[in-house]
């Protein structure tokens, strides 16, 4: 997937001195056919001052270049899949991506224009390592001001990076309160391997794991604990698990656990039932978990410990592949 490809972002440190190393190789391979061409004219004074024009010039363009490419490196987030431009929200917040973005699209645009204007006065001031040396740190200042942005998209691109490759295939959205038995559920089931623990919000991604069927296959996937309170509280964390609810999901294992030693009680469990059940518009296939600790008169019970009913849940879920959606 394109997001995977993203290259690292560099930092202003390491853009300038690539960018500085790129000009002085080119000047030294200009050099280089000149000496062997023999016949240049003019003054050593002002090939000099031309050198100097040149390497400012070309150290501008080499910012533009790399800025842009950069910028062009990251996807066009309307046209990312609702369930990656979701995470991407959840995670990183896309109008911040934006205007880190914009701030490189200033700082390619000025490099090139303040190279040429400090090149030309360079080259009017005559030769003056003086005003090489003004002119390159003119421009390492102005990238210096996109520093935190460059840094900041250094960390948008390790997380896009990460994000799950989600398939085509039909999809099992597990969700529920933290720490009822999710990630033990997909480990049973399929080939994820969350990690599980006896506290809540262990799981902190979205992670997903496969099944054969028969002949097909069937997609797992694990979500972080949801609480039972309003959308704008949640957290990112939280908001991963509703992406995949909202854009993954072709049918929906509820996990319920009427222990309570999950640690919540069954009644805000409920609630949050009732909360997916009007939110998403796919079936949503409930199930109580722990059924080894205690069971729930009129819901499918299973244990992901003892493995107990989990064929059950499993067929529950999979009747509803008849009525498979077309699109997400
Ligand atoms: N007795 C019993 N314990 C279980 C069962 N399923 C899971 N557990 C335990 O419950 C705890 C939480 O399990 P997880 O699978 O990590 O729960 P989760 O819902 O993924 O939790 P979060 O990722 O934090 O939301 C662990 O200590 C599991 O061993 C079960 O069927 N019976
Ligand atoms: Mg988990």
């Amino acid at each position: 997937m394109e997001l995977e490809k993203i290259p690292t972002v560099p930092t202003a440190e390491e853009l300038l001195d690539r960018s500085f190393r790129r000009a002085a190789a080119r000047m030294r391979e200009k050099r280089g056919s000149t000496q062997r061409g023999g016949s240049r004219k003019g003054s050593s004074r002002k090939g000099s001052s031309h050198a100097n024009e040149e390497f400012i010039r070309a150290v501008g363009a080499s910012l533009h270049d790399r800025l842009v490419r950069i910028i062009s490196s990251f996807p066009e987030f309307d046209a990312l899949p609702p369930f990656y431009r979701n995470l991407a929200e959840a995670l990183c917040g896309i109008e911040k991506i934006r205007m880190s973005l914009g701030a490189l699209g200033w700082a390619a645009k000025h490099s090139r224009r303040l190279g040429s204007q400090l090149g030309r006065e360079a080259r009017k001031a005559g030769d003056s390592p003086a005003i090489r040396k003004r002119a390159v740190a003119r421009l390492a200042s102005m990238i210096h001001q996109v520093d935190g942005d460059l840094r900041f998209l250094n960390v948008v691109r390790n997380q896009l990076r990460e994000l799950p490759e989600l398939s085509d295939e039909f999809t099992v959205v597990v969700a529920g309160y933290p720490n009822v038995g999710k990630s033990s559920f997909i480990r049973l089931v399929s080939t994820a391997e969350p990690e599980v623990a006896s506290y809540p919000f262990t799981t902190r991604g979205i992670f997903i794991g496969h099944r054969a069927i028969g002949r097909d296959r069937v997609q797992f996937v694990d979500t972080p604990g949801l609480l039972d309170r309003d959308p704008e509280e949640r957290n990112p964390i939280e908001r991963q698990a509703l992406s995949a609810l909202m854009h993954a999901a072709h049918v929906v294992l509820f996990i319920l656990d009427p222990s309570e030693e999950c640690g919540y009680p069954l009644e805000s469990q409920r609630r949050l039932l009732a909360a997916v059940q009007g939110m998403v518009g796919v079936p949503v296939i409930v199930a109580v978990n722990k059924a080894d600790r205690r069971r729930e008169e009129g819901f499918l019970n299973m244990s992901s410990t003892t493995g107990e009913g989990v064929d059950a849940v499993l067929e529950a879920v999979l009747r509803t592949r008849a009525a498979r959606p077309t699109a997400r």
